[in-house]
């Protein structure tokens, strides 16, 4: 059993998402929006991005290995605005989202397998976005993504799930 799994996963665990039924919306800053489905992003190239996962609490789940789509390419078939500088990557549970500047999200997986097995619900299936830089922290690896939302300006901390990610943290 490796740490992730390990690691209590909060209640609020959404039970609604069918992945049939599940797309993917992207919408604001973009050509056109657009709604894809699973089968949508499988015809797109996928890729495998293996790094430790830490949180900001303290633990650690070394080496996960996480298969799916650079967000790069699933932003190109909807074509970025000029101008784009962030994304908020918005969550189906409630209203957790995280902002990220364009460039990190454009590098990010969005991951639909871990460890070679399609992605549990508990830890963020059908889709859990994956940043791939350094100084990426655990809050931003949103679980259960619904929506990309492109923005111009920077959004605010209100906008994002930032301070309510932290706050669980002693
Ligand atoms: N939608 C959503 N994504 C989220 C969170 C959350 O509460 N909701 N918590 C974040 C934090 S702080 C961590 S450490 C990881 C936990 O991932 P896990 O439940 O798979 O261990 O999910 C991140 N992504
Ligand atoms: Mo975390």
């Amino acid at each position: 059993m490796t740490e992730l799994e390990r690691h209590e996963v909060p209640e609020d665990v959404p039970t609604e998402i069918e992945p049939v039924e599940w797309s993917l919306d992207v919408t604001g800053r973009v050509r056109e929006p657009v709604s894809l489905s699973r089968g949508d992003l499988a015809s797109l190239p996928s890729e495998t991005f293996v790094g430790d996962f830490a949180c900001a609490e303290g633990w650690v789940a070394d080496d996960c290995s996480w298969r799916g789509v650079r967000v790069e390419s699933v932003l190109d078939r909807a074509g970025v605005d000029d101008g784009v500088a962030y994304g908020l990557v918005h969550a189906a549970d409630g209203d957790y989202a995280c902002a990220l500047p364009l460039d990190r999200l454009s590098s990010a997986v969005l991951a639909f397998e871990l460890d070679g097995a399609a992605l549990d619900r508990a830890h963020g299936g059908p889709a859990r976005l994956v940043p791939t830089d350094e100084g990426r922290d655990c809050w931003e690896s949103v679980k259960w993504v619904a929506e990309i939302e492109l923005r111009r300006r920077q959004p605010t901390d209100a906008d994002t799930a930032r301070e309510r990610a932290l706050s669980r943290i002693e």
